[in-house]
């Protein structure tokens, strides 16, 4: 293992013993979600990947390393550090370079993970193509790392803010899979269904276990998508949704936010507009996710 790498004892003995291990990103911690439910969410969400029998591995650069697996004290500095950097891959380097904290996008998480060795990441939703996305060329990084790095990553699809169609498109055209638990449709973060199919329905993790690898076994690079939804319960309305992202997203425009702080900008004004319920559902869905990432990477062990 690489110098710049360090994994917990935990996650080391897991992964030397062939056990299942889920990876979980940083970022969501420290610009997804506000104080203290990112904190909570991070400890219950690895609990719940525990209680399905796996071992969670929530990564980070802290101190020019690379930390796989991180301590509770870690967890709350994460949650805590207004100043933490949003790592993708581009950033990456410069972190581990100037020591800065940073916390890992789902493009630097799947990196990372696959540097050591896990094979399943568990999110909220994946960045995308945004609205907009032909003339102002915004296309998460997180695509372009689905295109290259073979991780698969279990997610309630991309977040209502971006541009769902376009975000397949470039899936499809990249040779990323869709794969759908319990639904023919992509799933839109705090909605079940976008309206939009997926590729492929696989409810069961033995079969998405399969087909993973099949497509690794064939040489074909890059990840692969685990559409979740969230469940109805926790799911906001979707009239409601669809005209406070439309609010957001011209605020937004109007304040001139771009680049890599437009995603934590919109998920906090939503946050405010909906006064609050829609942390709940990301949370919600957060947590439901890591049920199914558990699973896979048990089936993917077995
Ligand atoms: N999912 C969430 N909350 C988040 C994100 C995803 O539930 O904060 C983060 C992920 O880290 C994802 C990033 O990689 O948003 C996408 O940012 P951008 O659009 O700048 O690529
Ligand atoms: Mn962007």
């Amino acid at each position: 293992m690489h110098e710049l790498i360090q994994l917990s004892p935990e996650v080391a003995a897991a992964r030397a013993e062939g056990r299942p291990v889920v990876a979980l990103e940083s970022t969501i911690i420290a610009h997804g979600m506000p104080w203290p439910q990112n904190l909570e969410t991070a400890r219950e969400v690895e609990a719940v990947v525990r209680a399905e029998g796996a071992v969670p591995a929530t990564i980070a650069v802290i101190g020019g390393r690379i930390r796989v697996g991180l301590a509770d004290a870690e967890l709350q500095q994460l949650a805590q550090a207004p100043d933490a950097m949003k790592l993708s891959r581009r950033d990456l380097p410069y972190a581990v370079a100037t020591g800065r904290l940073g916390a890992t996008t789902v493009a630097a998480t799947m990196i990372c993970a696959h540097l050591a060795g896990i094979e399943v990441f568990v999110t909220g939703g994946i960045g995308g193509v945004h609205r907009g996305g032909a003339e102002s060329f915004d296309i998460s990084a997180d695509l372009q790392e689905l295109a290259r790095t073979p991780v698969t990553v279990v997610c309630a699809g991309a977040k209502s803010i971006l541009d769902l169609a376009l975000t397949l498109e470039y899936l499809e055209t990249h040779g990323v899979p869709v794969l759908s638990i319990g639904q023919d449709n992509f799933a839109a973060f705090f909605t079940p269904d976008s309206g939009l199919k997926a590729d492929f329905r696989m409810d069961a993790p033995d079969e998405q276990a399969r087909f993973i690898r099949a497509k690794w076994a064939l040489g074909l690079e890059g990840g692969v998508v685990v559409s979740n939804p969230v469940p109805a319960a926790q799911a906001m309305p979707r009239e409601e949704i669809d005209a406070i992202t439309a609010q957001a997203l011209a605020e937004a425009q109007a304040q001139g936010v771009q680049g890599k702080a437009i995603t934590p900008f919109l998920l906090a004004r939503i946050k405010a507009l909906t006064g609050g319920r829609s942390l709940a559902t990301n949370i919600a869905l957060v947590k439901h996710n890591a049920v199914a990432g558990a699973r896979l990477a048990c089936a993917l062990s077995s």
